[in-house]
C-alpha cells in the first residue's frame, strides 16, 4: 500500500465510556497496539491498512480512563518488522508497558538483545492472509528457537479454520505460546461447539499454551452486548484460569465499520470472569507472570 495517497483510517472510539467495572489494582491491558506517529515512525510499504496516528499518549490516557495500570503493546502488522513505534511507546511508559515484536527472520542476536533491553518479551507470528503476505513456518520455528534463551514467548494469530493444519507447527514451538483471540472461534456455536472443542484440545495438548480472551467486537457479529461471546468464553476462563490474558485490542485495527466502545469492552470482563479471584488472575497475576516476572 502506498502511504502517500491512501486514505488513513480511524478505528477507535472518540470518547469511550468510563466502565462501571473497576479492574483490580495493577490490572494489565495485555493486548493493545500503537500506530505511529507516522511522521516519526512510517508504516510498512507492505501494510494492508493505513491508520491515523494512535500513539503512546492516547494509549496511556485510555489506560488511565479505563482503570488499568499497565499495557502490553503488540507490534501491529502495519508497522511490519520495524518495531520502533512499539519501542518508543514502551520507552515513554515509565516502566508501565512491555511489548511483543514482529521480527525479520534475519535479525541478528544483538538486535534481539536490543529489543529485550527495550522491553520486548515475545514475538508474534501472524497467519492472517488479509494482514501479511507470508507466514513461513520453518523460519518462525527458527526464530522461536532463537528467542528461547531470552525467556520470551511466541504470540500467534490465526483463524479457527487453520487450527488443525497448524497443529504440527504449534507442537514444535519450544517456548510458551499465547494464542490471540482464542484462535478466532465462531462464538455462535456456543461453549461446546466445534471451534471451542478444537481449541480446548489444543490447550489440553500442552500446559504452556495460553490465550487471550479478547475481542468480543471481532468475534461476535451480533454486536453489543456480545451475549454469544460471553456465553462461549466464560466456561473457557473458568477451566483454564491460569493461562488466560485480557486486552482491549485498542486502537482496534480494521474495526472502522464496527468501532467498539472501550468502556463497554471492560464491562464485559465480569460477564466472562465473574469472581474477584478469577479477575485477579486474568488481569494481574497471569500477565505479570509473563511480562513482568522481575516485579
Ligand atoms: C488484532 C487484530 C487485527 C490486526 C492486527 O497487527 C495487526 O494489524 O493484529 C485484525 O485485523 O484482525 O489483534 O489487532
Amino acid at each position: 500500500m502506498t502511504t502517500d495517497t491512501a486514505p488513513r483510517i480511524t478505528s477507535w472510539h472518540a470518547a469511550p465510556s468510563v466502565p462501571a467495572f473497576t479492574p483490580p489494582p495493577g490490572a494489565v491491558d495485555a493486548h493493545c497496539h500503537v500506530f505511529g506517529p507516522m511522521a516519526q515512525f512510517p508504516f510498512s510499504a507492505k501494510a494492508k491498512y493505513l491508520p491515523e496516528d494512535a500513539g503512546p499518549d492516547m494509549l496511556f490516557a485510555l489506560r488511565d480512563r479505563l482503570g488499568f495500570s499497565r499495557n502490553v503493546i503488540v507490534q501491529a502488522s502495519c508497522h511490519g518488522t520495524d518495531n520502533r513505534a512499539t519501542l518508543n511507546a514502551i520507552a515513554r511508559s515509565q516502566g508501565k508497558a512491555r511489548g511483543v515484536a514482529v521480527v525479520d527472520p534475519a535479525i541478528s542476536d544483538a538486535d534481539l538483545e536490543a529489543l529485550h533491553t527495550g522491553g520486548i518479551r515475545g514475538v508474534r507470528f501472524n497467519f492472517l492472509k488479509r494482514l501479511v503476505d507470508d507466514a513461513p513456518k520453518d523460519k518462525f520455528l527458527e526464530i522461536a528457537r532463537r528467542i528461547q534463551p531470552l525467556g520470551w514467548h511466541v504470540v500467534i494469530y490465526f483463524e479457527a479454520d487453520i487450527l488443525e493444519e497448524l497443529r504440527p507447527f504449534l507442537d514444535a514451538i519450544p517456548t510458551l505460546v499465547v494464542v490471540d483471540h482464542m484462535g478466532r472461534p465462531d462464538v455462535t456455536q456456543g461453549p461446546g461447539g466445534t471451534d471451542m472443542k478444537a481449541f480446548r484440545a489444543l490447550l489440553d495438548s500442552r500446559d504452556d499454551i495460553w490465550t487471550k480472551v479478547t475481542c468480543p467486537d471481532r468475534l461476535d457479529a451480533k454486536g453489543p452486548p456480545w451475549d454469544d461471546f460471553a456465553n462461549a468464553v466464560r466456561p473457557l476462563v473458568e477451566d483454564y484460569p491460569d493461562r488466560v490474558l485480557w486486552g482491549t485490542d485498542w486502537p482496534h485495527p480494521n474495526m472502522q465499520d464496527a468501532i467498539p466502545n472501550d468502556g463497554a469492552l471492560v464491562d464485559m470482563i465480569p460477564r466472562i470472569v465473574p469472581t474477584a479471584a478469577l479477575q485477579q488472575k486474568l488481569l494481574v497475576d497471569n500477565p505479570m507472570r509473563l511480562y513482568w516476572p522481575d516485579c
